[in-house]
């Protein structure tokens, strides 16, 4: 028999190396593994009982909600309020910071969250997934939440992950120690390992991104492509164009197989000049994870990492994926920067 190890196994082996880990953050962590297997519960029988379709509630995002949206975002709020571990949170799905409930335990942890990132796949059983992003405040405990305590660049995160709510549903996440992934179970509702210390190959042969906005694009996002579609003129292989509409399933393709994932800015929207994602519950644990797998993420230019947010929704270009696809990105920009 393989050796089952559990996600909270792996945690509490974790925990015991880190020498002022105290369990809070373990409890936190806790709370995300229920939160997925109750998200995981209802998106496996979304097409079964009437939970599809829209509530006709607009998100801070002005996207339709779709009542999986809103289950999902129900469950982390009201799971993570209890887990005695935060200072306060936030989601996609909410304008302003959710503070801790009077009478409930808090701690120094910051959770970020997209409750149910791809959401507009539901109806077509498409993957979709949770992604997460967990801080520690800098001010003493005791005092009022600052601005500064969740308005943190992305090297700062404690921990960062996703669920991928798929042909299985699975968790990868990081604590700064490599990448592990775990796959849920459902006949004993345990989310074992699977994936110990994901790598992801330094090259690809796929580009993820939607080139319907191909005339939206500046020129210098516009030789990005050119390079990936003219790669098969210069190498034995071209790359192939692989695109779900979904990040966390776009994502976790080319961790595995390998690839770049892009959303570069655009001119669609004038409210949107950098593009649909969100640095924080988005951009940032994607390059925390991939670069914990040896993987690089940048807004063409800057370390995703390095960017310290202004807003909570603050949007963000995103070339994220295999090091030597990402470096040939940003190559073109400099060189686009410098002419
Ligand atoms: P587009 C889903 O709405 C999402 O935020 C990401 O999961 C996905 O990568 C992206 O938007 C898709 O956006 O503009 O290509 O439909």
């Amino acid at each position: 028999m393989s050796q089952q190890i559990t996600v909270t196994e792996h945690l509490l082996l974790h925990q015991k190396q880190v020498p002022m880990a105290t369990g809070r953050f373990t409890r936190l962590f806790n709370e995300l593994i229920l939160s997925a297997k109750l998200i995981h519960r209802e998106v496996s029988k979304a097409g079964l009982v009437d939970v599809l379709g829209f509530t006709g509630d607009i998100n801070v995002q002005g996207e339709e909600v779709k009542k999986l949206d809103e289950f999902s975002n129900r469950v982390l709020i009201h799971r993570l309020s209890r887990c005695g571990a935060l200072c306060a949170m936030a989601s996609e799905e909410n304008a302003d910071i959710i503070e801790i409930p009077d009478g409930l335990p808090t701690g120094d942890y910051f959770v970020i969250f997209d409750p149910l990132d791809g959401s507009s796949n539901i109806d077509a059983n498409v993957s979709i997934g949770t992604i997460f992003s967990i801080y520690r405040r800098k001010s003493p405990g005791d005092s009022r939440l600052l601005a500064s305590d969740y308005l943190q660049q992305g090297s700062e995160q404690v921990a960062a992950g996703y669920i991928l709510y798929g042909s299985s549903t699975m968790m990868v996440f990081t604590t700064g120690d490599g990448v592990n992934g775990f796959t849920l179970d459902p006949s004993v509702g345990e989310f074992l390992l699977s994936h110990p210390n994901i790598r992801i190959p330094e090259q690809g042969n796929t580009y993820s991104v939607n080139e319907g906005y191909y005339h939206y694009w500046d020129e210098p996002t516009l030789e990005v492509l050119a390079h990936f579609k003219a790669a098969g003129m210069t190498r034995k292989k071209p790359y192939s164009l692989r695109y779900i509409g979904s990040l966390v399933s776009d994502f976790h393709r080319n961790l595995i197989y390998g690839g770049i994932f892009m959303y570069p800015a655009d001119s669609r929207d004038p409210s949107k000049p950098s593009g649909k994602l969100r640095l924080m519950c988005e951009a940032a644990p994607m390059a925390f994870i991939v670069e914990q797998a040896g993987g690089m993420a940048i807004d063409g230019v800057n370390r995703i990492l390095d960017i310290v947010p202004q807003h909570l929704h603050q949007r963000v270009p995103l070339f994220v994926g295999s090091k030597k696809d990402v470096e040939q990105v940003r190559a073109i920009y400099e060189k686009a920067r410098q002419a």
